[in-house]
C-alpha cells in the first residue's frame, strides 16, 4: 500500500513537470534546438475583400512550413478573421495579446483596421507587422509598429510620373473612397502627386464602401475629358468603377493604389481593367531565383500565382523569423528590437530595410494591365 502511494506521488510529479514543459512551449520559448514562437495573424478572410486575406494567409502558411522545416525557428500561427472591420480586428488583437499570449502579430490587412489595432499592440508592447497597410502614418503609431508594404506616398507618385512621361498627361480627375483610411491616404498622395507635377485636377469625386452605382461620378468625369483618372479604391469597388467607366465610354487609363493591385480586378472587370497602372515592389515575371522558387512553391500549393499581398506576407514572416533568431528567444521586447534592426533582408520583394520609424525602404516598379494581364509599364 505504502509503495503504491509512493509510486503514485512520483507519477504525479512526473506529470506536473511534463505539463509545465508543454505549457512553456505553447507560450513560446526556447525549444532547445532553436526559438519557438506563437505569432498571431489578423486577416481579412471573409467579406467583400476576402481575396486579400486569402493571399496573405496562404503565403504565411507556406512561409511557416518552410521556416519550420529549416529547423532554426519554430513558428506556430494563430490566425484570426477581421472581416475587414476595425471592431472585429480589435477583438482579434485582444484575444491574441491577452489569451493567446502571442509574441508578435502580423496584420491586420487594412490601414482602417491598423489605425485601431496598432495603438493597442503598441501599448501592450507587442510587435506588430503590417504586410499590406499602406496609409501614411502607420509605422509612426508607435515603436512596436512596422510594415513591409509599400506606402501610397511612394507608389502613387511613381505611377503618376510614369503615366505623365509616357502619355503626356495634363488633366486628371480624382476619385476616392472617403470612408476608409487607406483610400483617403491614397487620395492625399494623388492630389500631392498631381500638384507636384503641375497637372490640372478637373474634378474630385468621392464614393463609399459597398457602393454599386458610380454613374453619377463617372458621367461628370467623362464630361470634363481628363487624360487620366486617379482612383483610390479597394479592389471590389475599384473593379466595378473601371467596368462602369468603360461602359459609358471612358477609355483613358486609370492610376490605382495598392488596393487595385490584385488579380481580382481582372477577374471582376474583365477587359475593362485594361489600362490600369499601379506601382508595386512585386512582379511574378521577375526572373530572380528567389522569386521564381516562391512562385513555383505557391503555385504547387494553391494552384495559382502569388499576388503582391501574398509576396508581402511571405517576406513578412521570414523577417519575423530572422528577427526571432537574432532575439534568441520568444520575447516581445527583444523581438521588437531585432525587428527594428532589419537591414538588407533579401526577400521576394527585393532588399528590405526598415527606416527609423519601422517603415519599409524599397523601390517600386510600375505595372499596367494589358490584354487582361499585369505587365511592366515601359
Ligand atoms: C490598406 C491597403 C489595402 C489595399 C490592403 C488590402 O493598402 O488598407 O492600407
Amino acid at each position: 500500500m505504502k509503495r503504491f502511494v509512493k509510486g503514485f506521488i512520483v507519477l504525479i510529479i512526473v506529470m506536473v513537470v511534463l505539463a509545465g514543459c508543454g505549457g512553456s512551449e505553447e507560450t513560446g520559448g526556447d525549444s532547445g534546438s532553436g526559438v519557438s514562437a506563437k505569432i498571431g495573424v489578423i486577416s481579412y478572410i471573409t467579406g467583400p475583400g476576402a481575396a486579400y486575406g486569402e493571399a496573405i494567409t496562404s503565403a504565411l502558411e507556406l512561409a511557416q512550413k518552410e521556416i519550420n522545416a529549416e529547423g532554426e525557428v519554430h513558428i506556430e500561427l494563430v490566425i484570426e478573421d477581421s472581416a475587414g472591420t476595425p471592431d472585429q480586428a480589435l477583438s482579434a488583437a485582444q484575444k491574441l495579446i491577452n489569451s493567446e499570449n502571442v509574441t508578435a502579430i502580423i496584420g491586420p490587412t487594412l490601414s482602417t483596421e491598423m489605425e485601431v489595432v496598432g495603438p493597442i499592440a503598441d501599448q501592450n508592447g507587442v510587435p506588430i507587422l503590417g504586410t499590406s497597410t499602406t496609409a501614411q502614418g502607420i509605422p509612426e503609431i508607435g515603436d512596436y509598429v512596422f510594415r513591409d508594404s509599400i506606402p501610397e506616398s511612394l507608389a502613387i507618385p511613381a505611377s503618376v510620373q510614369k503615366a505623365v512621361e509616357k502619355l503626356g498627361v495634363k488633366k486628371v480627375a480624382i476619385m476616392y473612397g472617403n470612408d476608409d483610411v487607406f483610400t483617403k491616404a491614397g487620395y492625399d498622395s494623388m492630389k500631392q502627386a498631381a500638384e507636384d507635377l503641375g497637372l490640372e485636377i478637373v474634378t474630385t469625386q468621392t464614393f463609399q464602401k459597398g457602393q454599386s452605382d458610380y454613374k453619377a461620378q463617372l458621367t461628370e468625369i467623362k464630361d470634363l475629358a481628363p487624360d487620366l483618372i486617379l482612383c483610390s479604391a479597394l479592389y471590389n469597388e475599384g473593379a466595378v468603377i473601371m467596368k462602369q467607366a468603360r461602359d459609358i465610354g471612358i477609355d483613358v487609363p486609370f492610376v490605382g493604389g495598392n488596393g487595385f493591385n490584385s488579380p481580382q480586378v481582372i477577374e471582376i472587370a474583365g477587359d475593362a481593367a485594361n489600362g490600369l497602372i499601379v506601382a508595386t515592389p512585386w512582379f511574378t515575371g521577375n526572373e530572380s531565383e528567389k522569386v521564381q522558387e516562391f512562385v513555383t512553391a505557391y503555385k504547387e500549393e494553391y494552384g495559382k500565382e502569388p499576388d503582391q499581398f501574398a509576396a508581402q506576407a511571405y517576406d513578412g514572416l521570414y523577417i519575423v523569423a530572422e528577427a526571432l533568431k537574432k532575439a534568441g528567444e520568444a520575447d516581445r521586447d527583444k523581438l521588437r528590437d531585432a525587428l527594428a534592426e532589419t537591414k538588407d533582408f533579401e526577400g521576394v520583394l527585393g532588399t528590405i530595410s526598415f527606416d527609423e520609424e519601422g517603415d519599409v525602404v524599397m523601390d517600386p516598379i510600375v505595372l499596367t494591365i494589358q490584354d487582361g494581364a499585369f505587365g511592366i509599364y515601359e
